[in-house]
């Protein structure tokens, strides 16, 4: 039986834009585990309560139900060893934790301070008055506000990729001459403004938009592939 993804979706069923669901996609492809993904929006609680939760990525795997991507990235390694590996022992994986944690609390909220106006726009019907109104509360502002003057902190925002131009000039990918789990962890991140916005957080001649597109062409165009606005 194959392995089914709850995977978050926008009006356009085919719009798959969450970061996090991006990283279990692209783990799935690297250990070459076929998947089938089952579109999924804000406001279907009901249909993930068999996992205990409300949020997406959702693995489902015969009998095992797994919740949050470094949780599945860490079953997946552990389930199927004798698959191309995630992490590549110890010291990788705990580097992968240290990229997941620099991610989403380093990269994520200034990204969401540019997209979520983008983000409001290509939802279901159904989502937009949770999702404007649960992200408005949070932020304290209206999305038209917390969106104004993007441009103005784009410059700020790249510079928190400095380290990864760093590492970038040294060798092709995070994850060293190959892919690892780390790559697909800043994949996702980056993968999901590209999905929802037309603002570009990359200036095409960034190194790391050339390793973007590198790992975008992993997998059969996995990831560069996708539907995007
Ligand atoms: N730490 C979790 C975060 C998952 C998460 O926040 N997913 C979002 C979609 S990108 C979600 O399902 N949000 C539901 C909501 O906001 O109600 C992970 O790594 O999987």
């Amino acid at each position: 039986m194959p392995i089914t993804l709850y995977d978050l979706a926008g009006a356009d069923p085919a719009l798959r834009f969450s970061p996090y669901c991006w990283r279990t996609k692209m783990a799935l492809a690297h250990k070459g585990l076929a998947v089938e993904t089952v579109p999924w929006r804000f406001t279907e609680k009901d249909r993930l309560a068999f996992s205990g939760q409300g949020r997406v990525p959702v693995l489902v795997d015969g009998e095992r139900v797994v919740s949050d991507s470094w949780a599945i990235a860490e079953y997946l390694e552990d389930t199927y060893p004798d698959r191309p590996s995630l992490f590549r022992g110890v010291g990788g994986r705990a580097h992968a934790r240290f990229i997941n944690a620099w991610g989403d609390s380093g990269l994520h909220p200034g990204i969401s301070r540019m997209i979520l106006r983008d983000i409001f726009a290509v939802l279901a019907p159904q989502d937009r008055d949770y999702f404007r109104t649960s992200r408005e509360r949070n932020l304290g502002a209206t999305l038209e506000a917390v969106v104004e003057g993007r441009e103005g902190r784009l410059e700020a925002w790249r510079a928190l990729l400095t380290p990864v131009r760093l590492v970038l000039g040294a060798q092709a990918f995070l994850g060293g001459d190959g892919p690892s789990y780390a790559d697909h962890i800043l994949f996702g991140t980056l993968q999901w403004p590209r999905c929802v916005s037309s603002f570009a957080l990359l200036a095409a001649d960034d190194p790391v938009a050339g390793w973007f597109a590198r790992v975008g062409a992993l997998y059969g165009g996995l990831g560069a592939a996708a539907r995007t606005v």
